[in-house]
């Protein structure tokens, strides 16, 4: 499996996955068309799936232009707001990208119908796109949802995949998520280093992702309300009440 990152907009980030053996290609969330149709060309590939995590403009709002440059595409998504979506999902189905298999995750929260995409191939590293839910250092606002919700989303569904699944977010927000996960850990070495590393990253115009399963339970602090330096900065002593606390904090922080 091949994962190209295409950066969009301000922040955003495409990501043109790509089965090397059969040359079929899916992309996710292509809210810039024009920079699909490029990569699409300049790999050789064959595009037929178009995967998107939720239904916001910056997500899914290239749909509709890019089923007019690509014929047949399927368009897969778990809300009906989602521009030229037909292919409605839910959690436990499963498709193909050539020799890849897809396997959808339903992750309310930041969205109703928002979807991560988890990624196998026979011999690969596994991959999970975790649009808006799960991010590098930190997770998506809850615009539809409940600290219940995302809290079953990154320690019941996206904690329990293996340590080693490679994780591709919907935004480049790691420096900024990681000096809010250094207010709440600060004797975290595992955050110390990961910001260095970041922030040496964005100086050569690099993105930090993918990040990894493991690294997100050691550097993120929504994935680790378990933790008990994570529970007492938020003055609380259960993970749920705890998610809540510093989803609160962190929509008011600044750096
Ligand atoms: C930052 O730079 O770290 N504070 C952010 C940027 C996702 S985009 C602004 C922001 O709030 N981003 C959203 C988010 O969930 N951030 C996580 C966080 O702040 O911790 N969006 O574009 C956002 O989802 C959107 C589009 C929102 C349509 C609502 C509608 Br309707
Ligand atoms: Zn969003």
């Amino acid at each position: 499996m091949k994962v190209q990152i295409l950066p969009a907009l301000q922040d955003n980030y495409m990501y043109l996955i790509i089965d090397e053996a059969s040359k079929e290609a899916a992309i996710v969330d292509p809210v810039d068309p024009d920079a699909v149709f490029k990569a699409v060309h300049e790999n050789q590939v064959n595009l037929r799936k178009v995967l998107t995590t939720h239904h916001h403009w910056d997500h899914a709002g290239g749909n509709e232009n890019l089923v007019k440059k690509f014929q047949h595409l399927e368009v897969y998504g778990g809300d009906d707001r989602i521009g030229a979506l037909n292919r409605k999902i839910k959690t436990g189905d499963s498709f193909k990208i050539g020799n890849l298999i897809v396997k959808c995750l339903e992750t309310p929260c930041h969205t109703t119908g928002h979807i991560c995409y988890y990624v196998t191939g026979n011999e690969d590293t596994p991959a999970v796109f975790t649009g808006d839910t799960l991010f590098a250092g930190g997770c998506g606002r809850f615009f539809e949802g409940t600290a219940e919700q995302m809290h079953n989303a990154l320690i019941n569904v996206l904690g329990t995949l293996p340590d080693d699944t490679k994780v591709y977010c919907g935004h480049e927000y790691t420096e900024s998520n990681l000096k809010f996960a250094q207010h709440v850990e600060p004797n975290n070495e595992a955050i110390k280093q990961k910001i260095q590393w970041a922030r040496a990253q964005r100086e050569k115009k690099l993105p930090t992702i993918p990040s990894t399963i493991s690294e997100e339970k050691n550097t993120n602090p929504f994935m680790r309300v378990n933790e008990p330096s994570v529970m007492e900065h938020a003055r609380q002593n259960d993970a749920i009440a705890t998610m809540a606390a510093i989803r609160k904090e962190k929509d008011g922080f600044k750096g």
